[in-house]
Formats: structure tokens, sequence, C-alpha cells
């Protein structure tokens, strides 16, 4: 039945006083949204599929110039879908669990979908859910707190095409306050899809940054610390990776006593699962959730004491060295001496290789190859101009130890700017 928040699928035709057909079109819109004019929706309420009705929109109404008259056809309606914020540092492991839970989702015929967010515009989480086969659009130059009109824009693209019934969105991790910007303006917009918010945490540095033991400037430490504070769920991920499981779980008990905290392995699929279950069985609305008490300058200046490299390379390489040379590439960046966020490359649209804080668990079989194409994303504490620095030498030293050529496609190379987000609930 139509209401607030359902989504509806109709035919319609649309007539004018003197009867003449103006449109004859099949539409899906958000019931509630500012998609379709708000009097014609009011007639629709409570419409199930398959009833027919004619609705009106009379001269001087919403600033129409004639009396309209609309037949309409109601093809489908269901229940508008639950979305998922995902948020924490870079190199978390937020796609990783995307990915496993979309997998794990589809196989049980649940449509889900995906929206990626970064600082750049070339993104290698996008070009690989894309890989992937998982519906996606992208929030680009700047996070989802100040780009909200841009992550709204996606949503309702995404609940018109693809009809998720479960949609997650993974927010850029240098950002935080996602509370205030984005779950509660979220809320306000859609309560009906139970918006939830999960941070990640990497299991092997979280300790670090806890403890205060960490090469990231205090700053930066900040964002990871007021990113764990407002998590509805804090997931703290490749836990695989960790021998001494008792003493990281102390930790968090005696930080985050209060938290519902998960320790997830995200190539298990019962972590993976018993994730999705917890999001479910959060209750909601936002009154358990309050906004961060965060000052901006301390935010926008740790945001600053990093540096966003996006470049595409296509390696050259007579004697089929191409692959290898990529990763040739990719370990010299990785062995800089600046506090790495995420390098991540993504090897001919289809292979993601990460290098994080706690170093790489990708293993990449090569093959001979003339030819490849190598997208990096590199988010690493330093300056613009030293990370420019860094990939040039790394990539003359490359073609140097394979005797290939390195072209570059596009790049950029900046600092995030100052957040100044869409809307704050405080
Ligand atoms: N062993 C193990 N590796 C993981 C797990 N989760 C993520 N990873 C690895 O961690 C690296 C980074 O993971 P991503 O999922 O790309 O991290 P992210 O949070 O999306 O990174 P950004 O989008 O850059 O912020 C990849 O090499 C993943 O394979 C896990 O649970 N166990
Ligand atoms: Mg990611």
């Amino acid at each position: 039945m139509i209401g607030k928040d359902t989504i509806v699928t109709l035919n319609y035709t649309m007539r004018n006083g003197r009867g003449e057909i103006l449109e004859n079109r099949r539409t899906t819109y958000l019931h509630g949204s500012s998609a379709i004019s708000p009097l014609l929706q009011a007639q629709l309420e409570g419409l199930e599929p398959g009833q027919t009705k004619k609705v009106f929109l009379k001269k001087g109404q919403e600033n129409a110039d004639d009396d309209f008259t609309f037949d309409i056809v109601i093809e489908a309606v269901r229940q508008a879908m639950q979305i998922h914020l995902l948020g924490g540092f870079l190199g978390s492991g937020k796609t990783t669990a995307i990915q496993q839970a979309c997998r794990l989702l589809s196989k049980n015929g649940i449509l889900t979908a995906v929206i990626s967010n970064d600082q750049g515009d070339t993104l290698v989480d996008s070009a690989f859910f894309e890989h992937l086969g998982i519906p996606g659009r992208q929030v680009t130059n700047g996070c989802f707190c100040c780009n909200y009109n841009d992550l709204d824009r996606c949503i309702l693209s995404l609940t018109g095409h693809d009809h998720p019934a479960i949609l997650f969105a993974e927010s850029v991790g240098s950002c935080t306050d996602l509370v205030a910007t984005v779950l509660k303006p979220l809320l306000e917009q859609y309560s009906g899809w139970h918006p939830t918010v999960s941070v990640f945490a990497d299991a092997s540095l979280l300790p670090d940054i806890l403890e205060d033991h960490t090469a990231f400037d205090p700053t930066v430490r900040y964002i990871y610390l007021k990113q764990l504070e407002e998590a509805q769920v804090i997931v703290v991920s490749k836990t695989d990776q960790v021998s001494d499981q008792t003493s990281l779980r102390r930790l968090l008990t005696k930080y985050y006593p209060a938290k519902t905290v998960l320790y997830q392995d995200s190539f298990n699929n019962d972590h993976i699962l018993r994730w999705l279950q917890t999001l479910e069985q959060l209750s909601p609305g936002s009154d358990a959730l309050p906004s961060l008490d965060i000052d901006y300058d301390l935010y926008g200046a740790g945001e600053a004491r990093l540096a966003w490299l996006d470049q595409q390379l296509v390696i050259e390489s007579p004697s089929l060295d191409a692959q290898k040379a990529a990763l040739t590439l990719i370990h010299h960046l990785s062995q800089t001496s600046y506090p790495i966020g995420h390098l991540k490359c993504l090897l001919d649209g289809t292979t993601k290789i990460s290098f994080t804080p706690t170093g790489s668990t990708d293993h990449t079989p090569v093959r001979p190859a003339a030819s490849t194409t190598l997208l990096v994303n590199a988010r690493i504490q330093t300056t613009p101009a030293s990370l420019s620095e860094l990939i040039a030498e790394a990539i003359q030293i490359t073609e140097k130890e394979h005797d290939c050529t390195i072209r570059t496609l596009t790049a950029s190379c900046f600092q995030p700017g100052f957040p100044r987000p869409t809307h704050r609930i405080p």
C-alpha cells in the first residue's frame, strides 16, 4: 500500500484542460520525497498495485497554468530499503565488508547497492564494485557530509533504477561527525529506512591509536577517535590478523564499555551475517545517538595533514613483464617513510591491491602481459608535493628495473578541503 517511504512504480497519462495528452510514461519514485508534486502524491496514498485512479492538479495549484488530469495505474509498491552507513579510518576494511555482505545477501536473492565516497574523483573502490557487478553510485570531491545533496541524489537514483533492499554507503576514511551531518538528516528524511552507522577499525592498528603509540599526527588520531566515539556499532576488523584477542577485547572494554563492539574477520561468512543481523536489530531513531562534540578546526587540520593522489597509469613491457612491473611500482610506493593511510590500487580494472598502516594481506598472482593498467589511490600523511615526487621516483625506478614504459593517463594530487557540512543537526 502506498504510504510514506514506499517506492512506487506507476504508469500515467497526463492531459491538459482540453483533454490533450501531454505525457504517457512509466516512473518510479519514493513516496514522500520531492520527486513529484505533493498534491498528486496525497491523492495516491493507500493505493495498492493493480489499482487505477484519476488524480487532479487544478489551475493555480503549485503554479499549474492549466487544469491537469493524470490517469494512473499503480504497477508496484514496495517498502523502501535499509541504509547502512559505514565510517572508520582509511584502510580499515569497509569496502571488504560491503563486498562480502553483498555476495552473501545476493545469494539469498536480496538486492544490494553501494554508494562510494572520496575526496578524489577516480576511485578504486567504485571501479572495484563495478567490476564485481554491484550496482553503485559515487559521491566524489568531498565527504558525504559536505555533499549531502549528492548523496541524496545517489540514493534516489539507486532506489529508482536498482531497487536495492539494502544500500551500503561507505564514507571516505578521513571523515567524521557522520551522526550529526548524515545519519540525523537521513533519519529526518527517510525514517522508515532505519539508517545505521557502523565504524570500522583495524584490529592491529587500533591498540596503537588508543594508547597513543602511532606515527600519525595527533590531529589525524583525533579524527580516528572521533569516528569511534560516534559509532552505533564498532566493527573491529581483521581480527584474523591478531594473535592476542584477549588483550584486544580488554582494551575495547576499557575505552568503550558502553558500545556494541563486533570482532570481525570479514572473510568469514558467519561474522558478516552477525554484523548484518546486529544492524537490523538496532533500534531506529537517533535518541540514543548524540551528535559529536567536535572541534572542526582540529578535524580540518587532521584532514589537511593527509595528501591524496589519484593516478591512472598504463604500463607497457615488450618482455611481458607489465603486471610484475605494476607490483614493483606499488612495492616502491609502499616503502615510503611517510605514514600510509591507505595505498590502494586496481590492476587491469579487476584486482585490488592494498597497503594499509598495518601492511598488506593481499596476494596477487601475476601473469605475463605486454600491457597493463594501474589505478593508484594513495592517501598518505605528507604534502601533495612530496607525494607527487614519491610516485614520479617510483615510476622512474620501476621503468629501469623492468625495462618498461609507464605512461600517466590522468593524475591529481591534493589536500582535502576544510569540512563544511551541508546540514548539521546537533
Ligand atoms: N585479513 C583480513 N584482511 C582484511 C579484512 N578486512 C579488510 N581486509 C584487508 O584490508 C585492506 C583494506 O581493506 P578495504 O576494505 O579496502 O578498506 P577500506 O576501509 O574500504 O579502505 P578505504 O576505502 O581506503 O578507507 C584490504 O587489503 C583488505 O583485503 C579482514 O577482516 N581480514
Ligand atoms: Mg573502501
